[in-house]
């Protein structure tokens, strides 16, 4: 049987071996964007917001970025004394939360301040091809997990507009952290219209509270396709 066996593709064996299921390699085309969210070092481990295991998506966003001919950066970007840092509201600490007009907001520790080394991009991040590093997060007084629009749920970041230009219908995200920039990220690349993917094994979560279990659920709900980084064609 082993030998019958040798040489069938998966998708052969996928005919043979009753139910299996092997979804088809999706391949990017020049409909597709991937949008890389907030690999920067104070999400990376030893960072002001490290998220675990965090540095272990940048040899697979380096993997799959070689199959994109369109690809995004984007930056948390915050002013000091930023409204998400618990910092700047009295008597409030890292992870707690506050009401802000434009809703609950969770309050940070500072991360990501404009122009600062935390805020940089890994270093070993190694996609010289991407078109557009976004910056968000850079209003005081609003926060932007979303790379397409800030958290008051109408600034926009031209995100959207700019993928539109460019002719783009598809959507992969990728980075940190899957419960907050990716999940915020792939809602809003829905909302916009773009069939989307979450690259699961290319991304990490903070998990707060059971955000990561929320942010899947919320995702599924809204059409984003969960889909592995070996689901993407070479
Ligand atoms: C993020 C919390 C605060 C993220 C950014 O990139 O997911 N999370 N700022
Ligand atoms: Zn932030």
């Amino acid at each position: 049987r082993r030998l019958f066996l040798t040489g069938l593709g998966a998708t052969s064996v996928a005919a043979l071996v009753p139910g299996a299921i092997m979804a088809a390699a999706i391949k990017p085309d020049n409909a597709s964007a991937l949008i890389v969210i907030d690999v920067q070092n104070c999400f990376l481990p030893g960072g002001s917001l490290a998220v675990k295991d965090g540095d272990q998506v940048v040899p697979v966003i380096n993997r799959i970025a070689k199959g994109f001919a369109n690809v995004v950066l984007t930056q948390d970007w915050h002013t000091a004394g930023h409204v998400s840092f618990a910092t700047s509201h009295s008597g409030k600490k890292p992870f707690e939360t506050v009401d802000l007009p434009y809703g609950k907001q969770v309050l940070w520790p500072d991360h990501c301040v404009q122009g600062t080394e935390g805020a940089s991009l890994s270093k070993d991040l190694a996609i010289p091809h991407a078109g557009l590093v976004i910056r968000k997060g850079f209003n005081k007084n609003v926060d932007s997990y979303s790379a397409f629009t800030e958290a008051d749920g109408k600034t926009s970041t031209g995100l959207a507009a700019y993928l539109k230009a460019r002719k783009v219908k598809r959507a992969f995200l990728a980075g940190l952290a899957t419960d907050y920039c990716v999940a915020w990220s792939a809602l809003d690349a829905r909302k916009a219209g773009f069939e989307t993917f979450v690259i699961e094994d290319a991304c990490r979560g903070i998990d707060l509270q059971g955000s990561l279990a929320k942010a899947w659920t919320d995702m599924t709900k809204a059409g984003v396709k969960r889909i592995q980084s070996g689901d993407i064609a070479a």
